[in-house]
């Protein structure tokens, strides 16, 4: 059976400093460049959160404060700081993740209408990313997913990861929470739990 690594957003605005920096982001990647030595991945996937810099996930685009919410064409929408905005350090992946063994790079959040959590498709459900169709291709039964933010981009990828037909397994040393909301990791993890992801570690 053939596996992939999925490292969600480990990038500079995410990371300690950054402009959405998610607590003890800077301690997962010591365990994610561990996991890559250790194991043999058929596939090693990068996501980059990449948005122009008008997105409408930006609080400072619609006169709203961080914070607070909106209904962005017909779905709720957390109002974000500006962050990932292409070609800007902040997009960048941090310096540390060892890309050696990468495979893959997806990027989204690209369409400034629309926010997009997960690494398969947006969060209208409307534009895939093509992640699915590349694991497809490559025969992946299996994923593990690592990264930021467990609570959002991390959730979603693994929820559209069993979705999509995939044995999905979350390595909770390998992800670390932005809570914005109280007890928001509490809840992610048992919505990924309740619909069949595998939490380990
Ligand atoms: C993320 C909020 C906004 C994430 C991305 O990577 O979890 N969170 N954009
Ligand atoms: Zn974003």
């Amino acid at each position: 059976m053939k596996k992939a690594l999925i490292i969600v957003d480990v990038q500079n605005d995410f990371c300690e400093g950054g402009a959405l920096a998610v607590p003890g982001a800077n301690d997962i990647i010591p365990y994610i460049n561990l996991l890559m030595e250790e194991n043999e991945y058929d596939q090693i996937v990068l996501t980059q959160d990449w948005h122009p810099a008008n997105h409408k996930s930006f609080a400072s685009n619609n006169g709203k404060k961080v914070g607070e919410s909106i209904i962005l064409n017909g779905v709720p929408q957390f109002m974000w700081p500006d962050h990932c905005v292409e070609g800007t350090f902040g997009a960048e992946f941090h310096k540390d993740l060892n890309r050696e063994k990468v495979t893959h790079i997806v990027q989204k959040g690209k369409n400034p209408e629309i926010d997009s959590y997960s690494g398969f498709q947006d969060n209208n459900h409307f534009m895939k990313t093509g992640l699915d169709d590349f694991l497809k291709y490559h025969d992946i039964q299996l994923v593990e997913i690592v990264g930021l933010a467990m609570d959002y981009c991390v959730k979603f990828t693994c929820t559209d990861a069993v979705d999509n037909g995939y044995i999905t397994c979350l390595h909770f040393n390998g992800t670390r929470a932005v809570n914005v909301k109280p007890d928001n990791d509490r809840d992610a993890i048992f919505e990924m739990i309740q619909k069949g992801v595998t939490v380990l570690g």
